[in-house]
């Protein structure tokens, strides 16, 4: 199909990936649309990789800023990463080779909340936003464009960019038009007013991006899909960690803590996440809603058997299966999704208002509730931070979840102190493994480092970690947190000497 450009002044404006890439600088800082592997740009990144690749060869230095929503593909992470092509990467990447140059210190990396990026550049932290480039499913008659699959930070960059690159992707269905709720409230303070959501599919803002047509220099017609995310299938352990949260989840609404709709979900990226909401249908909870960042498989499931009434979203992480049914039922899904820009689908104002129940995948914790999602052995990352953290200092209930070990029982993901911290103590309310479910709320360390041993550590570990907390309680120099600061990262020094805690 052909791209839907009813503009003629920017229709006049097409040209190829090739030459969009031309008009790129080295040096450029780029804000480029793209979140969980939807709606990023499919070519023009390709095309710039190609071009740096030839510069090398040349022997110029040619290096941009990448800034995204989120993770993207590996047409476009994965191209400019393996040209080395990316001087700063932020605020978010999964991909394996940019994550191979960040580790190996060849590629600069901040990892930031993804709702404190578009502060953080109007700020001008980063400098300036030199070249917005932005995929989106078609341009109005007067100029306005209609997002595609994600949101992210497109208006920022839309915004504050000096020159724009449109990618027309008509591989997006039209109908996306309408979905998507773009807010032009924003401003920095003391200039800032209520964001006026009240519940999770409320809609503030209007349904298209405004930008200038002037600031458009490129725009390129593309048909490519969305990089879809392949699950593993749920297996005995995600569900197991499925069961205990819904067992406390239910105990919560016989206490009278949360009502039988729940409160608004919101849930991580990752294996455990999507199976943890897929153990939610059969619960007898609802209707639900949910408040959150990506829309996995699972949580069209739950829209679609009507378990979830609406779901407020910046971004789609479907699997092919999933695609598949979005576009199926596109009609339906449409008037239940709503995608937000990421400073409003993970505003903390927002996230505290609502009450969301906050379920995010961690690395590893330690015995005093401390939680690491970012580090793996202290120093080498593995994606980020992302909506982790505005969602779990902000909801009703911060709840985190993981396997108790990690590459076959070599690793335990309870530990005697995290080798990096993303989420401290003060912001973690519940822990949650296979092996049980601890609630840390009203607990004051030393019990919260009891019920963390006995409910979430993996037995190969259990009696190793009460040996550390009986001495810690004994020899530390006091005994508020008490921990053996010679010791306390000793587990990780040794999986790094032995490739096993346990040896
Ligand atoms: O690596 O595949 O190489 O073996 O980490 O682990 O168990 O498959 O878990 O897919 O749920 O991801 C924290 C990474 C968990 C994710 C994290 C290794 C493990 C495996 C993945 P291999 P699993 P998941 C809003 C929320 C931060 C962002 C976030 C994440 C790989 O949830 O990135 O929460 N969270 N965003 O082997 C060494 C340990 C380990 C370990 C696991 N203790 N030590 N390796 N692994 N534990 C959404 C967004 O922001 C977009």
């Amino acid at each position: 199909p052909a791209p839907r450009i009813d503009h003629p002044g920017l229709a006049a404006k097409l040209m190829s990936a090739d030459d969009a890439a031309r008009l790129i600088p080295h040096g450029a800082h780029i804000g480029m649309s793209g979140f969980t592997g939807a709606g990023h740009p499919k070519e023009v990144p390709a095309a710039l990789a190609r071009r740096i690749a030839v510069a090398r060869e040349a022997g110029d230095p040619f290096t941009v800023g990448l800034w995204t929503g989120a993770s993207t593909a590996p047409e476009l992470d994965g191209a400019l990463a393996a040209v080395d092509g990316v001087d700063l990467r932020m605020p978010y990447q999964s991909d394996p080779i940019t994550r191979a140059k960040i580790n190996a210190g060849q590629m600069d990396y901040v990892d930031l909340h993804l709702s404190h990026v578009a502060q953080a550049v109007w700020e001008g932290f980063f400098g300036p936003v030199d070249v917005a480039l932005v995929e989106v499913a078609g341009i109005t008659a007067d100029g306005d464009l209609i997002p595609s699959s994600s949101v992210g930070n497109n208006k920022t960059w839309l915004d504050l960019a000096d020159r724009v690159i449109l990618e027309v992707n008509s591989w997006q269905p039209p109908e996306l038009d309408g979905m998507h709720d773009i807010y032009y409230g924003t401003a920095l303070p003391p200039n800032r007013r209520p964001v006026q959501i009240l519940q999770a599919g409320d809609r503030i803002g209007v349904p298209h991006y405004h930008c200038p047509p002037e600031k458009v220099v490129a725009v390129v017609a593309t048909h490519e899909p969305d990089r879809t995310t392949t699950f593993a299938p749920v297996d005995e352990t995600s569900t197991r960690i499925a069961e205990h949260l819904i067992d406390f989840l239910t105990h919560e609404v016989e206490r009278g803590r949360l009502p039988r709709t729940l409160l608004p979900i919101q849930s991580g990226v990752g294996n455990v996440a999507n199976a943890v909401l897929a153990n939610l249908d059969a619960a007898g909870f609802g209707p639900l809603t949910a408040y959150t960042e990506v829309i996995q498989d699972s949580m069209l499931a739950l829209l679609r058997s009507g378990t979830i009434s609406t779901a407020s979203a910046t971004a789609l992480s479907l699997s092919d299966a999933g695609l598949a049914d979005f576009l199926d039922n596109l009609g339906e899904y449409r008037r239940r999704i709503v995608l937000r820009s990421q400073e409003i689908s993970n505003h903390p104002e927002v996230i505290r208002r609502l009450g969301c129940l906050a379920m995010n995948g961690m690395i590893e914790a330690d015995i005093y509730g401390n939680v690491n999602s970012t580090h793996v052995m202290g120093s080498a990352i593995q994606n980020g931070i992302g909506g982790s953290g505005d969602f779990a200092r902000n909801s009703y209930l911060s709840m985190f979840l993981s396997p108790s070990t990690a590459k076959r029982g070599a690793i335990s993901t309870i530990v005697p102190m995290v080798s990096h911290v993303d989420h401290t103590e003060h912001d973690v309310h519940v822990i949650v493994t296979e092996q049980g479910l601890a609630d840390l709320r009203g607990l004051a360390p030393r019990r919260r480092a009891a019920r963390v041993i006995e409910r979430c550590a993996h037995p190969d570990y259990r009696d190793a970690l009460q040996d550390y907390v009986d001495r810690a309680a004994r020899h530390a120099p006091a005994r508020h947190t008490p921990h053996l600061l010679d010791e306390a990262l000793g587990w990780h020094g040794r999986y790094l000497r032995t490739s096993d805690m346990r040896a």
